[in-house]
Protein backbone atom coordinates (compact mmCIF):
# COMPACT_ATOMS: atom_id res chain seq x y z
CA UNK A 1 0.00 0.00 0.00
CA UNK A 2 1.77 3.35 -1.28
CA UNK A 3 1.84 6.44 1.41
CA UNK A 4 -1.47 8.24 0.08
CA UNK A 5 -3.53 5.28 -0.89
CA UNK A 6 -5.11 5.25 2.59
CA UNK A 7 -6.33 8.84 2.24
CA UNK A 8 -8.04 8.52 -1.12
CA UNK A 9 -9.55 4.94 -0.26
CA UNK A 10 -11.05 6.80 3.08
CA UNK A 11 -12.19 9.89 0.97
CA UNK A 12 -14.04 7.67 -1.54
CA UNK A 13 -15.68 5.59 1.40
CA UNK A 14 -16.85 8.90 3.11
CA UNK A 15 -18.16 10.30 0.20
CA UNK A 16 -20.38 7.58 -1.11
CA UNK A 17 -21.71 7.62 2.60
CA UNK A 18 -22.22 11.21 3.03
CA UNK A 19 -23.59 11.63 -0.69
CA UNK A 20 -25.91 10.76 -3.73
CA UNK A 21 -22.61 10.04 -5.69
CA UNK A 22 -22.67 9.71 -9.68
CA UNK A 23 -19.00 8.36 -12.04
CA UNK A 24 -17.97 11.52 -13.35
CA UNK A 25 -16.57 11.19 -16.92
CA UNK A 26 -12.74 10.77 -17.00
CA UNK A 27 -11.48 11.51 -21.06
CA UNK A 28 -10.07 8.53 -22.74
CA UNK A 29 -6.44 8.75 -22.02
CA UNK A 30 -6.36 10.20 -18.68
CA UNK A 31 -7.75 7.26 -16.16
CA UNK A 32 -3.95 5.49 -15.87
CA UNK A 33 -1.04 6.65 -17.33
CA UNK A 34 2.57 5.21 -17.55
CA UNK A 35 6.00 5.98 -18.10
CA UNK A 36 9.41 4.40 -17.48
CA UNK A 37 11.71 6.86 -15.59
CA UNK A 38 15.13 6.97 -15.14
CA UNK A 39 17.86 4.22 -16.59
CA UNK A 40 19.22 0.63 -16.29
CA UNK A 41 19.09 -0.15 -12.95
CA UNK A 42 17.23 3.25 -11.80
CA UNK A 43 14.56 3.01 -14.31
CA UNK A 44 11.31 3.16 -12.35
CA UNK A 45 7.64 2.57 -13.46
CA UNK A 46 5.75 6.46 -12.64
CA UNK A 47 1.66 5.71 -12.49
CA UNK A 48 -0.56 8.14 -12.50
CA UNK A 49 -3.93 7.69 -11.94
CA UNK A 50 -7.41 9.55 -11.62
CA UNK A 51 -10.71 9.15 -10.13
CA UNK A 52 -13.48 11.45 -10.55
CA UNK A 53 -17.08 11.89 -9.17
CA UNK A 54 -19.85 14.28 -8.80
CA UNK A 55 -23.11 14.73 -6.92
CA UNK A 56 -26.17 17.16 -7.09
CA UNK A 57 -24.14 19.93 -5.59
CA UNK A 58 -20.81 19.62 -6.55
CA UNK A 59 -19.84 20.08 -10.15
CA UNK A 60 -16.42 17.43 -9.95
CA UNK A 61 -14.84 15.70 -7.34
CA UNK A 62 -11.70 14.43 -8.79
CA UNK A 63 -8.37 12.90 -7.43
CA UNK A 64 -5.12 12.36 -9.40
CA UNK A 65 -2.57 10.06 -7.67
CA UNK A 66 0.88 9.54 -9.17
CA UNK A 67 2.70 6.30 -7.82
CA UNK A 68 6.03 6.24 -8.34
CA UNK A 69 8.04 4.16 -5.24
CA UNK A 70 8.58 5.97 -2.06
CA UNK A 71 10.66 8.64 -2.72
CA UNK A 72 7.60 9.84 -5.68
CA UNK A 73 4.04 9.98 -4.25
CA UNK A 74 1.33 12.24 -4.44
CA UNK A 75 -2.17 12.87 -3.84
CA UNK A 76 -4.12 16.22 -5.55
CA UNK A 77 -7.56 15.95 -4.68
CA UNK A 78 -9.78 18.29 -5.38
CA UNK A 79 -13.95 19.16 -4.93
CA UNK A 80 -15.22 21.87 -7.42
CA UNK A 81 -18.81 23.06 -6.47
CA UNK A 82 -21.64 23.41 -8.82
CA UNK A 83 -21.85 27.59 -10.32
CA UNK A 84 -24.99 28.00 -8.29
CA UNK A 85 -23.19 27.23 -4.98
CA UNK A 86 -21.15 29.65 -3.12
CA UNK A 87 -19.41 26.79 -1.23
CA UNK A 88 -15.97 27.00 -1.27
CA UNK A 89 -13.62 24.50 -3.01
CA UNK A 90 -12.22 21.64 -0.50
CA UNK A 91 -7.98 21.51 -1.59
CA UNK A 92 -5.70 18.73 -0.49
CA UNK A 93 -1.94 18.89 -2.15
CA UNK A 94 -0.08 16.05 -0.58
CA UNK A 95 3.61 15.58 -2.18
CA UNK A 96 6.07 13.46 -1.05
CA UNK A 97 9.69 14.02 -3.15
CA UNK A 98 13.18 12.52 -3.00
CA UNK A 99 13.36 16.30 -1.07
CA UNK A 100 10.80 15.46 1.68
CA UNK A 101 6.99 15.91 2.04
CA UNK A 102 5.35 18.84 1.68
CA UNK A 103 0.99 19.00 2.72
CA UNK A 104 -1.55 21.82 1.78
CA UNK A 105 -5.28 21.09 3.19
CA UNK A 106 -7.48 24.04 2.73
CA UNK A 107 -10.87 25.01 1.86
CA UNK A 108 -10.25 27.37 -0.86
CA UNK A 109 -12.55 30.51 -0.70
CA UNK A 110 -14.22 31.97 -3.63
CA UNK A 111 -14.24 35.31 -1.43
CA UNK A 112 -11.22 35.80 0.93
CA UNK A 113 -11.64 38.76 2.24
CA UNK A 114 -15.51 39.28 2.80
CA UNK A 115 -15.66 39.14 6.08
CA UNK A 116 -19.47 37.45 5.92
CA UNK A 117 -18.15 34.83 4.02
CA UNK A 118 -15.11 33.98 6.30
CA UNK A 119 -17.37 33.72 8.73
CA UNK A 120 -19.79 30.98 7.05
CA UNK A 121 -17.34 29.03 5.23
CA UNK A 122 -13.90 29.46 7.66
CA UNK A 123 -15.13 29.92 10.98
CA UNK A 124 -16.16 26.42 11.36
CA UNK A 125 -13.27 24.68 10.30
CA UNK A 126 -11.11 27.07 12.54
CA UNK A 127 -10.79 24.90 15.81
CA UNK A 128 -9.43 21.79 13.78
CA UNK A 129 -7.02 23.81 12.17
CA UNK A 130 -5.94 25.65 15.85
CA UNK A 131 -5.86 22.03 16.70
CA UNK A 132 -3.26 20.54 13.70
CA UNK A 133 -1.22 23.39 13.52
CA UNK A 134 -0.29 22.76 17.41
CA UNK A 135 1.17 19.17 15.98
CA UNK A 136 2.20 20.41 12.31
CA UNK A 137 4.44 22.87 11.84
CA UNK A 138 3.67 26.34 9.44
CA UNK A 139 5.91 24.98 6.27
CA UNK A 140 7.35 28.61 5.27
CA UNK A 141 7.52 29.68 2.10
CA UNK A 142 4.85 29.54 -0.54
CA UNK A 143 4.36 31.11 -3.64
CA UNK A 144 3.03 35.18 -3.04
CA UNK A 145 0.15 34.86 -5.60
CA UNK A 146 -1.45 32.17 -4.76
CA UNK A 147 -1.73 33.33 -1.13
CA UNK A 148 -5.05 34.73 -2.78
CA UNK A 149 -6.71 31.70 -2.61
CA UNK A 150 -6.06 30.01 0.67
CA UNK A 151 -8.53 31.04 3.90
CA UNK A 152 -6.96 31.71 6.98
CA UNK A 153 -7.59 27.89 7.93
CA UNK A 154 -4.72 26.46 5.54
CA UNK A 155 -2.79 23.91 6.39
CA UNK A 156 0.47 24.16 5.42
CA UNK A 157 3.59 21.99 6.35
CA UNK A 158 6.20 19.86 5.38
CA UNK A 159 6.47 16.58 7.94
CA UNK A 160 10.34 14.89 8.32
CA UNK A 161 8.87 11.70 9.48
CA UNK A 162 6.50 9.81 6.95
CA UNK A 163 5.12 8.36 10.48
CA UNK A 164 3.71 11.97 10.75
CA UNK A 165 2.14 11.89 7.61
CA UNK A 166 0.64 8.34 8.09
CA UNK A 167 -1.12 9.60 11.26
CA UNK A 168 -1.59 13.29 12.11
CA UNK A 169 -1.69 14.48 7.96
CA UNK A 170 -4.21 11.47 7.61
CA UNK A 171 -6.16 12.77 10.57
CA UNK A 172 -6.62 16.26 9.79
CA UNK A 173 -7.11 15.10 5.74
CA UNK A 174 -10.31 13.31 7.38
CA UNK A 175 -11.15 16.16 9.47
CA UNK A 176 -11.29 18.71 6.74
CA UNK A 177 -13.40 16.80 4.26
CA UNK A 178 -15.84 15.83 7.01
CA UNK A 179 -16.40 19.33 7.77
CA UNK A 180 -16.64 20.49 4.36
CA UNK A 181 -19.17 17.45 3.87
CA UNK A 182 -21.23 19.40 6.72
CA UNK A 183 -20.92 22.69 4.96
CA UNK A 184 -22.67 21.06 1.79
CA UNK A 185 -25.08 19.31 3.55
CA UNK A 186 -26.34 22.83 4.28
CA UNK A 187 -25.23 24.39 1.21
CA UNK A 188 -28.71 26.08 -0.26
CA UNK A 189 -28.44 26.93 -4.25
CA UNK A 190 -28.14 30.84 -5.05
CA UNK A 191 -30.53 32.21 -7.42
CA UNK A 192 -29.52 35.71 -7.03
CA UNK A 193 -27.88 37.07 -10.89
CA UNK A 194 -25.65 39.31 -9.26
CA UNK A 195 -24.16 36.55 -7.21
CA UNK A 196 -24.40 33.89 -9.58
CA UNK A 197 -21.99 35.88 -11.47
CA UNK A 198 -19.64 36.50 -8.64
CA UNK A 199 -19.33 33.00 -8.12
CA UNK A 200 -18.19 32.17 -11.71
CA UNK A 201 -15.55 34.85 -12.35
CA UNK A 202 -14.68 33.37 -8.74
CA UNK A 203 -14.09 29.84 -10.04
CA UNK A 204 -13.09 31.09 -13.23
CA UNK A 205 -10.63 33.07 -11.37
CA UNK A 206 -9.06 30.21 -9.23
CA UNK A 207 -9.26 27.39 -12.04
CA UNK A 208 -6.78 29.99 -14.19
CA UNK A 209 -4.84 30.77 -11.81
CA UNK A 210 -4.31 26.39 -11.08
CA UNK A 211 -4.08 25.22 -14.32
CA UNK A 212 -1.34 28.09 -15.62
CA UNK A 213 0.95 27.55 -11.86
CA UNK A 214 0.15 23.78 -11.55
CA UNK A 215 3.40 22.97 -9.92
CA UNK A 216 3.29 19.51 -11.27
CA UNK A 217 3.29 20.88 -14.67
CA UNK A 218 6.96 20.06 -15.01
CA UNK A 219 7.07 16.74 -13.17
CA UNK A 220 3.96 15.23 -15.71
CA UNK A 221 5.97 17.36 -18.59
CA UNK A 222 9.04 14.94 -17.96
CA UNK A 223 7.34 11.88 -17.35
CA UNK A 224 4.80 12.19 -20.10
CA UNK A 225 5.77 14.70 -22.52
CA UNK A 226 4.16 17.92 -22.88
CA UNK A 227 1.36 16.82 -25.35
CA UNK A 228 -0.42 14.79 -22.80
CA UNK A 229 0.77 17.12 -19.42
CA UNK A 230 -1.50 20.55 -20.87
CA UNK A 231 -4.19 18.44 -22.59
CA UNK A 232 -4.75 16.25 -18.39
CA UNK A 233 -4.06 19.51 -16.94
CA UNK A 234 -6.78 21.62 -19.02
CA UNK A 235 -8.92 18.41 -19.83
CA UNK A 236 -9.47 16.60 -16.82
CA UNK A 237 -7.25 18.77 -13.62
CA UNK A 238 -9.15 21.81 -14.05
CA UNK A 239 -11.95 21.50 -17.15
CA UNK A 240 -14.07 24.06 -15.84
CA UNK A 241 -13.90 26.55 -18.87
CA UNK A 242 -13.53 22.94 -21.48
CA UNK A 243 -16.75 22.24 -19.68
CA UNK A 244 -18.39 25.44 -20.40
CA UNK A 245 -17.61 25.23 -24.19
CA UNK A 246 -19.19 22.31 -24.29
CA UNK A 247 -22.33 23.21 -22.81
N1 LIG B 1 -0.27 20.14 -7.49
C1 LIG B 1 -1.42 20.33 -8.18
C2 LIG B 1 -1.65 19.15 -8.94
C3 LIG B 1 -0.65 18.24 -8.66
C4 LIG B 1 0.25 18.88 -7.74
C5 LIG B 1 -2.84 19.00 -9.85
C6 LIG B 1 -1.37 16.15 -9.71
O1 LIG B 1 -2.10 21.36 -8.15
C7 LIG B 1 1.45 18.34 -7.21
C8 LIG B 1 -0.42 16.89 -9.15
N2 LIG B 1 2.34 20.21 -5.81
C9 LIG B 1 2.49 19.11 -6.62
C10 LIG B 1 3.88 18.85 -6.78
C11 LIG B 1 4.56 19.83 -6.07
C12 LIG B 1 3.58 20.68 -5.47
C13 LIG B 1 3.90 21.83 -4.68
C14 LIG B 1 4.47 17.71 -7.57
C15 LIG B 1 6.04 20.00 -5.89
C16 LIG B 1 6.64 20.82 -7.02
C17 LIG B 1 8.13 20.82 -6.93
O2 LIG B 1 8.69 21.03 -5.84
O3 LIG B 1 8.73 20.59 -7.97
C18 LIG B 1 -0.27 23.90 -3.08
N3 LIG B 1 1.66 22.61 -3.99
C19 LIG B 1 3.00 22.74 -4.10
C20 LIG B 1 3.38 23.99 -3.52
C21 LIG B 1 2.22 24.61 -3.09
C22 LIG B 1 1.16 23.69 -3.40
C23 LIG B 1 2.06 25.95 -2.42
C24 LIG B 1 4.78 24.54 -3.46
C25 LIG B 1 5.03 25.18 -4.78
C26 LIG B 1 6.23 26.04 -4.80
O4 LIG B 1 6.90 26.17 -3.77
O5 LIG B 1 6.47 26.58 -5.89
N4 LIG B 1 -2.41 23.82 -3.95
C27 LIG B 1 -1.09 24.06 -4.33
C28 LIG B 1 -1.18 25.43 -4.88
C29 LIG B 1 -2.46 25.88 -4.84
C30 LIG B 1 -3.20 24.83 -4.23
C31 LIG B 1 -0.04 26.19 -5.45
C32 LIG B 1 -2.93 27.19 -5.30
C33 LIG B 1 -4.15 27.67 -5.17
O6 LIG B 1 -4.40 24.83 -4.01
Amino acid sequence: MTLYQPFLDWAVARLHERLDLQPYPIPAGFEAKQAMVGKGKHASLVQTTSTAFQSDKLRQIRAAHVQGGAALQVLNFVIFPRLNYDLPFFGADLVTLPGGHLIALDMQPLFRDDPEYQAKYTAPIWPIFERYRQQLEWGGEFPEDAQAFFSPAFLWTRPKETNVVETQVLAAFQDYLNAYLDLVEQAEPVSDVVQLQAIEAAQLRYIRYRAEKDPARGMFTRFYGPDWTEAYIHGFLFDLERQQVKS
